[in-house]
C-alpha cells in the first residue's frame, strides 16, 4: 500500500460489495447522511451472491414477499414476484430494479475486486487496494461481502488433470452449461446440491451424486403466485414488515407455542402432516421445542425420515439418504423441489463417499476408495463455502500497527455484535461473524446492520468524533454470549456443520453466528446505541 491515492479516490466511506447489503448501505449513507461514498464490486452488475450463484435450480428458500428490501414501501409496492420462492434470475432482476429506482449505479465501480485494506493511523483513513492496482482511501470501510461468497473447492488429487469441465456452483458460467448427453458428477448434498440435482437430471445422460453426509429436506411446494396473494402482500406490507422484524429468524411467520413432547401422538401426526403440506421453512414452525429438546427433535426427524423413505423407491438408496449424523435442522435446513424423487429416475445414482471417500480425480472421472472409477464428462462442486469469516479474511485486512484480521481470528472470529473488531477502527462488517446473519432471512439482518451503522456514523458526526472501535474486553464478552446462545440450542450438536466451520480443512471450530434470535439481537443493538454506544470507544 505504498502508493498514495489520488484525490479522486478519497471518499468518506468505501463499501465492498453490491449485493443487498452494499446497495442499502450506499443508499443510507448517501441519502440520509450526505456522505461521499463509493462501492467497489467484483462483478459487472449488482446482486452479490445472486450475481454469482447461477447454477441450475438456484432459488431462494425464503418466500418472495419476504426476500426483498422492506425499508421503503414505495420500493416494495413497485415490484411483483411471480413464484412462491424467487428464482435466481428474478432476484437479480429485482436487485437491478432497486438499483435503478434508488439511482445507485453512479456510485458503484463494477469489475473491481479488492485485494487489500490497511488502516493508516496517522491519516485516520483506510487505504484500500484493488487487484487491478487502483488505490482508494476513506474514513470508513464497510464490508458488504456476504457470508457465502468464498468458495470451498476441495483440493482433490488430480483435479486439474480432469479432461472434462468442472465448476463450483458459486461461480457458475453466465452462459450456462449444457448437460445434454453428458455424464455429470455432482459432489455435495447441501442446499445447493439438493436444488441442482433434479434440474440437472432432466437433461444429463446420467447424474452421479457423491454424498458425504445426508441431509434432511422438506418439500418447498413452489408455485406461481396468484394475483390475490400478490394483492394481499401489498395491502399488508406493514404487517409483513412488522412480523419479519418480530420473529427470531426474520420470516413473516410465527413458531407455534406447542411442545412436541407434550402433544398426543395422533395430534402430533396431524400437525406434522399439515406442516408438511405447507412445506418450506414454515415446516419448522410446527413445534416450539424442535431446536431445544432432543426428544422433540427426534419426533420431527423421524417424521421427515419416514417421508423420505416413502418417496425413494430403492431401499438401499433410501437408507443412504437417511443415514443422518445430526439432529433435524441443526445444519442449515434444506427445502427442495423433487430432490428425493430424482433418485427414482434411471439416470440418477447416489454414491456414498463417507463409506468410500473420493480418492482422486482422474482424467476421466472420479475414483473412490473402493477402487471404482466413475466416468464423467462434467464435475460440479456443490461443496459450499468458507462461510462467514472466509469472505472477510480473503480481503487481507490489516488494522492498527499492521495487525492482520487473520491473526486476530486465528482461533475463531472475535467481534463486538458482529459489527466491529477491536484494533480495526472505523471498519464495519455487515452481517459479520457473531451476528444473526446466516441464521436469519438475510435482507432483514442486512437492513438492521446497515441502519445501525448509518446511525453510529451520524452519532459520530454529531459529536465531532472521527474514530470508533469496540473495547477489547467488551468484544471478548460478546464472544462468550454468542457461545452461550448457541449452547442453548441443538445447533451446537451438529459437529459436521459449516455453521461451526467444520467443512473447511484447518478452519478453527467456532460457532459463526448469534443464535439468540434476530429480534433479541435488534434489541441488544438498540440498547447499546441508546446508552451512547456502550462498549465502543470513540476518538
Ligand atoms: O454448501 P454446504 P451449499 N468431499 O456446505 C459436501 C446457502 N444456500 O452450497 O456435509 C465430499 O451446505 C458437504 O459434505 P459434508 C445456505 O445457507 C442458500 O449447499 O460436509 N463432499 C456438503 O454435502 C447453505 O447452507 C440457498 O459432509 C464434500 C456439501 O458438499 C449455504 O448456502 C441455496 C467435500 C456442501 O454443502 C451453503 O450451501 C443454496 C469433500 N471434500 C445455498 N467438501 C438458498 O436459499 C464438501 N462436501 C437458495
Amino acid at each position: 500500500m505504498a502508493t498514495a491515492p489520488n484525490s479522486q479516490n478519497r471518499f468518506d466511506a468505501l463499501i465492498i460489495g453490491a449485493g443487498f447489503a452494499g446497495m442499502y448501505q450506499l443508499h443510507l449513507l448517501r441519502e440520509r447522511l450526505g456522505l461521499n461514498v463509493r462501492v467497489l464490486e467484483a462483478g459487472d452488475g449488482v446482486g452479490g451472491t445472486w450475481y454469482w450463484n447461477r447454477y441450475p435450480g438456484a432459488r431462494c428458500d425464503t418466500e418472495s414477499h419476504a426476500y426483498c428490501f422492506t425499508f421503503s414501501k414505495d420500493l416494495y409496492l413497485g415490484w411483483e414476484w411471480s413464484e412462491r420462492y424467487p428464482q435466481q434470475p428474478e432476484i437479480v432482476r429485482y436487485m437491478n430494479y432497486a438499483a435503478d429506482k434508488l439511482d445507485l449505479r453512479k456510485d458503484i465501480q463494477f469489475n473491481t475486486r479488492v485485494s487489500g485494506a490497511e488502516w493508516d493511523e496517522a491519516a485516520g483513513v483506510w487505504r484500500v487496494r484493488t487487484e487491478a492496482g487502483q488505490d482508494f482511501s476513506a474514513s470508513f470501510l464497510i464490508t458488504a461481502v456476504g457470508c457465502l461468497s468464498a468458495a470451498n473447492v476441495p483440493d482433490f488429487k488430480g483435479r486439474d488433470g480432469f479432461k472434462g469441465q468442472w465448476y463450483h456452483t458459486g461461480s457458475w458460467p453466465h452462459e450456462g452449461v449444457d448437460f445434454t448427453g453428458k455424464r455429470v458428477g455432482l459432489i455435495g448434498t447441501g442446499s445447493t446440491g439438493v436444488q441442482a440435482t433434479p434440474v440437472i437430471a432432466e437433461t444429463a445422460a446420467h447424474l452421479t451424486v457423491f454424498q458425504r453426509t445426508p441431509n434432511y429436506s422438506v418439500p418447498a411446494h413452489n408455485k406461481p403466485l396468484k394475483p390475490e396473494f400478490q394483492e394481499w402482500t401489498k395491502a399488508n406490507f406493514e404487517k409483513i414488515r412488522h412480523d419479519m422484524k418480530s420473529t427470531p429468524a426474520g420470516h413473516p411467520f410465527y413458531i407455534d407455542d406447542r411442545l412436541a413432547v407434550e402433544t398426543p401422538v395422533d395430534e402430533r401426526e396431524r400437525l406434522l402432516e399439515a406442516a408438511w403440506k405447507v412445506g418450506g421453512m414454515q415446516f419448522r414452525a410446527v413445534f416450539k421445542d424442535l431446536m431445544l429438546d432432543v426428544d422433540a427433535n427426534k419426533i420431527v426427524a423421524d417424521f421427515v425420515t419416514r417421508k423420505i423413505r416413502e418417496t425413494v423407491k430403492d431401499p438401499e438408496t433410501a437408507a443412504k439418504l437417511t443415514a443422518f449424523d445430526h439432529h433435524y435442522s441443526t445444519k442449515r435446513p434444506i427445502i427442495d423441489s423433487q430432490y428425493f424423487e430424482a433418485y427414482n429416475r434411471d439416470n440418477v445414482s447416489l454414491v456414498d463417499v463417507k463409506a468410500a471417500p473420493i480418492q482422486e480425480i482422474t482424467p476421466d472421472g472420479i475414483r473412490t476408495a473402493d477402487g471404482v472409477e466413475h466416468k464423467l464428462d462434467i464435475i460440479i462442486f456443490a461443496t459450499g463455502y468458507d462461510g462467514v469469516t472466509g469472505p472477510l479474511l480473503r480481503l487481507n485486512i490489516k488494522g492498527r500497527d499492521g495487525l492482520g484480521l487473520n491473526q486476530v481470528w486465528k482461533d475463531g472470529p472475535k467481534t463486538y455484535l458482529g459489527l466491529q473488531v477491536a484494533g480495526f477502527p472505523n471498519l464495519f462488517t455487515i452481517t459479520g461473524p457473531q451476528s444473526p446473519s446466516v441464521l436469519t432471512n438475510m435482507p432483514v439482518a442486512i437492513e438492521q446492520h446497515a441502519e445501525w451503522i448509518a446511525d453510529a456514523i451520524a452519532h459520530m458526526r454529531a459529536n465531532g468524533k472521527v474514530r470508533v472501535e469496540p473495547q477489547a474486553d467488551v468484544m471478548n464478552a460478546w464472544g462468550e454470549k454468542v457461545q452461550e446462545a448457541a449452547n442453548a440450542t441443538l445447533l451446537i450438536t451438529a459437529k459436521s456443520s459449516w455453521y461451526l466451520g467444520a467443512n473447511v480443512p484447518g478452519k478453527p471450530r467456532a460457532f459463526l453466528a448469534w443464535a439468540g434470535g434476530m429480534a433479541r439481537y435488534r434489541d441488544i443493538c438498540d440498547d447499546v446505541a441508546a446508552k451512547g454506544y456502550e462498549g465502543f470507544a470513540f476518538a
